[in-house]
Parts: structure tokens; C-alpha cells; sequence
């Protein structure tokens, strides 16, 4: 166990009740803290959540937050949603209470060994495959983090041998103090989540935390064919590379047709090209990055090989739905940021239309606007904006502007041999679902 904080006696305040908060709260209850558990939204909003906490004793402040509460803790425990700036935790922060995320808080107790996944894009795909193919070669694994699985709630499945992929966003790294990967991730860096973080700056300084308290003893894994990343490899653990583009001294990269892992000058073929099942120069990145995460934890090539053919994708993440009088749809509704959705697009050889949509982060949309125009192969298609992105007049000039979810119809017959991609460019939770239920009915 690296660091336990003792929870017992402590007041810990929890702010945010959905999945995270919710299983903070109970963690802290669980081991003899005073927990207090606040949220904006009122009981009724809240819904069945609340239960388990008021059988675990746990007070409630509901319906919005009390400045006092935050004053009086030992610990805060703010759920990612949560910006970090927000006033009532500066204030606390300036009197000097504790405040971490629930995966600082996760780290001190967890067993084992813990792979952290982070990035703009990818993370979700590459931290399933590199569950996937740990537990195809026979390691005991834990699959949690950003992902939607809160890390505090599988800390008790932990032991000293089971391996925990965590998938990390900035949300939470931006709020760690000790935690720490045995092997770290980090995929690759574009603009993202600029409505919390304010600048690019300020974004990857949270992202880059996650090499923060590695030693010379762990791992981590970076993307050498991305400018915005390779100044970010950090001093202490072994840093190993992975590129499409070039061959890296230590790390994945690809050969011809090849998929090889060199280590300390030793050069190991681990698959095939043609047996990547997941389409897209961004999954090939996936896929190697994955590639020298499992071979540093210890995984055999053969076992490797397999697991990456056995992958079977992520759900809503350029996920086929259905083929619809010669279209074929894909839900993308997890690409949730513009880099998403040009790889996206770029994953399509054939003429697509796409459906957009989704929140406003603050991201710059030109470079999409530039490939609509530009690109025969999205005009004519559809447009899904939304809130400020339709007043910022983005994202999708010379495409038809639909007004929502339900407008989006099966494409006339001219449109035959046409892919439909329909994904978010923005993130807001609840557009997404709407997005995801209407792609997953559509064809039916
Ligand atoms: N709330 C307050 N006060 C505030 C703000 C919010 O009380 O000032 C409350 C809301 O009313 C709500 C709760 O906080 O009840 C929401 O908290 P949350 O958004 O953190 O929700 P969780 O369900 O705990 O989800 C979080 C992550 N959410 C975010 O980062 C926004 C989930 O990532 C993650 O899967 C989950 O923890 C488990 O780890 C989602 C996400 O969009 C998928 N992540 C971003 C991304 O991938 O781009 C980073």
C-alpha cells in the first residue's frame, strides 16, 4: 500500500453525487470519516443515490452548497465535474483545508500496479485495450478511472497482484498530490476542455502531473510523432517512445508492415499491420501505445498479438450501427472534441456525411470549418449545433444546419455508398446520450 491517509475521525467534505461522489463517500463512511456530501442539484434531481449515503449516515447539503461546511474540513473531495477554481474551494484552499481528487485519494489505497492512461484522444480505446490484453495474457486486471468507473470504487478488488488500467483525465490530475503510476500514458495533446482550464497552458500542466511523482523505477510512455507532447517527457522514470513515423530507440513503432518493440537494443515483432482490427491512423497510434504499455508490464508478444486482434473496439466510439438501403452509420458520439472528429473523418476513405453537435468548450473550430469547405466529402451533409456553438456560427459552414436530434432522417439513395458519422464535437453529457439513442435507432 503506498500512502493511506487516515480516514478515521476526519471531517471530509464530498461535493458532486453522481458516480464519483457517490462512491467517495461511501469509501470515506466505509473507514470512519465524518462525511458531509453536497450537491447543486436537489433530492429529487439527485434521485436514487441518495439512499446508500443516508444509510451510511452521511449528512446532506442539497440543493447548492454552504460556504461554512467548506470552511470547517479536513479534506475536500470535489468530483472532476467540479472546476478546481471554483470560488467555495479557493476559499477553503486559502484557510488551508486539503483538496484532492477522488484518484489522489484512490492511489493511497490501492494494491498493485497501476497503468495511467491519459491524453486528448484515445484514452478510452487504448485504456480497454490494454486491459483487454493484460487479461488475455493472464494478469489479474482492474479497469477504472474517466472511463466511467470511479478508481475509489475497485480499490477493495485491488491486491498485490492485480495490474489497475486507470484512464486519467485532467479534471482529476490536475488535483493529485502523491499519485502515481508504475507506467504512465500519455497519448497525445490538443486542445481540449478550454472552458475549465482557460488556456492550453493550464490544460497540459494538468495533463503532464501524471509523470509528476514517478521515480526512476516506473515507466512512461509517450507519443514521439506529436510536437505538443514530446517536450513533455519527464526526467525520473524510464521513458520509452511510440511513433508511426520513425523508429524510436526504446518503445513501439512500426516497421513496414510491422509492429516491433525495442528494449535496450532488442527488437521484437509483435504483429501484423492487417491484423489491427480498428480502422484510422489515430488507432494505429492506439494500438502502439498499447503495444509498449502491456510489453512493460510484462506481457509476451505472442500474448500481445493476440489480445490486440481479439479487441473488439469501444462502444460509441466509431462504432458501426447499421447499413440502411447502401449507407452505413456510425455512432461517434464519444469523439467530444474537434481532433476527435477530424479523425474521424479521416478514418472514412469514401464520401461521409457527418452530424455534429454538442457543447461549446471553447475549442477552435476553423480547422474543421476549413475541411468542410474544403472536403467534398462531408458537403452536403448535416449539421447539429447547438447553444453557443450555433451562435459562434460553428462548426459546419455549406452544410445543412439541422435543429435537433430527431431532424437526423436515413440520407436520400444519392447519398448511396455514404458513411454517416454521427459524433459530437463538443462534450455535454446529455446531448450525447440523445445523440447515442438516436444513432442506435436509426435503421431500425
Ligand atoms: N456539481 C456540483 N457543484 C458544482 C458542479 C457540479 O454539485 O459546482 C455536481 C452536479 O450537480 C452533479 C455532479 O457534480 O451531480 C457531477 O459530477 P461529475 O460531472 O464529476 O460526474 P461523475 O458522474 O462523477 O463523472 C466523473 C467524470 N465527469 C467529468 O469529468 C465531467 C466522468 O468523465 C468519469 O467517467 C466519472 O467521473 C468516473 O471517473 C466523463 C467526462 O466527460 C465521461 N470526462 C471528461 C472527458 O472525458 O472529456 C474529462
Amino acid at each position: 500500500m503506498p500512502n493511506p491517509f487516515e480516514l478515521r475521525g476526519k471531517r471530509v467534505l464530498v461535493v458532486g453525487l453522481a458516480r464519483t461522489g457517490v462512491a467517495t463517500a461511501l469509501f470515506c463512511a466505509a473507514r470512519g470519516a465524518h462525511v458531509t456530501a453536497t450537491d447543486a442539484r436537489t433530492e429529487n434531481e439527485i434521485g436514487e443515490a441518495i439512499a446508500p449515503l443516508r444509510t451510511a449516515s452521511i449528512s446532506l447539503e442539497l440543493g447548492g452548497h454552504r460556504e461554512n461546511t467548506f470552511l470547517e474540513e479536513d479534506l475536500i473531495i470535489p468530483s472532476p465535474g467540479v472546476p478546481a477554481d471554483a470560488p467555495l474551494l479557493q476559499a477553503a484552499r486559502a484557510k488551508g483545508v486539503t483538496i484532492w481528487s477522488e484518484v489522489e485519494l484512490a492511489g493511497r489505497y490501492l494494491h498493485g500496479r497501476l497503468i495511467g492512461v491519459t491524453g486528448s484522444n484515445g484514452k478510452t480505446t487504448t485504456t480497454s485495450m490494454i486491459e483487454h490484453i493484460l487479461k488475455n495474457a493472464g494478469f489479474s486486471t482492474i479497469l477504472a478511472g474517466n472511463i466511467g468507473i470511479p478508481l475509489i470504487g475497485r480499490v477493495e478488488q485491488s491486491s498485490d497482484n492485480t495490474i489497475t488500467v486507470a484512464e486519467l483525465s485532467s479534471f482529476q490530475l490536475e488535483l493529485i498530490d502523491t499519485f502515481r503510476p508504475n507506467i504512465s500514458v500519455f497519448l497525445n495533446l490538443t486542445s481540449d476542455h478550454l472552458d475549465r482550464h482557460h488556456t492550453l497552458e493550464e490544460y497540459r500542466r494538468a495533463k503532464a502531473r501524471v509523470f509528476e511523482n514517478q521515480t526512476e523505477a516506473d515507466f512512461a510512455v509517450l507519443n514521439a510523432d506529436d510536437p505538443a507532447t514530446t517536450p513533455l517527457a519527464p526526467a525520473k522514470p524510464r521513458v520509452y517512445w511510440f511513433s508511426r513515423k520513425q523508429r524510436v530507440a526504446q518503445g513501439a513503432f512500426v516497421r513496414e508492415n510491422e509492429i516491433v518493440f525495442r528494449h535496450d537494443g532488442e527488437e521484437k515483432v509483435v504483429l501484423n499491420l492487417q491484423e489491427i482490427p480498428l480502422a484510422g491512423a489515430h488507432n494505429l497510434e492506439n494500438v502502439l501505445a498499447a503495444v509498449a504499455a502491456t510489453r512493460l508490464a510484462g506481457a509476451e508478444p505472442s500474448a500481445i498479438a493476440n489480445g490486440v486482434r481479439s479487441f473488439a473496439g469501444v462502444e460509441h466510439r466509431l462504432e458501426f450501427v447499421a447499413e440502411v438501403r447502401g449507407v452505413r452509420y456510425y455512432n461517434d458520439s464519444k469523439a467530444t472534441n474537434v481532433d476527435a472528429t477530424l479523425k474521424a473523418l479521416d478514418a472514412f476513405p469514401g464520401r461521409i456525411l457527418i452530424v455534429l453537435g454538442g457543447k461549446d468548450k471553447g475549442s477552435d473550430y476553423r480547422q474543421r470549418s476549413y475541411r468542410a469547405r474544403r472536403d467534398d466529402r462531408t458537403r452536403g451533409g448535416n449539421c447539429l449545433a447547438r447553444g453557443a456553438l450555433r451562435r459562434r456560427g460553428a462548426p459546419c459552414p455549406g452544410m445543412r444546419q439541422l435543429r435537433s436530434v430527431s431532424e437526423l432522417r436515413t440520407p436520400r439513395p444519392r447519398f448511396q455508398g455514404t458513411g454517416v458519422s454521427i459524433g459530437t464535437a463538443g462534450g455535454e453529457y446529455k446531448f450525447r446520450k440523445r445523440v447515442r439513442k438516436r444513432a442506435e435507432t436509426l435503421g431500425k
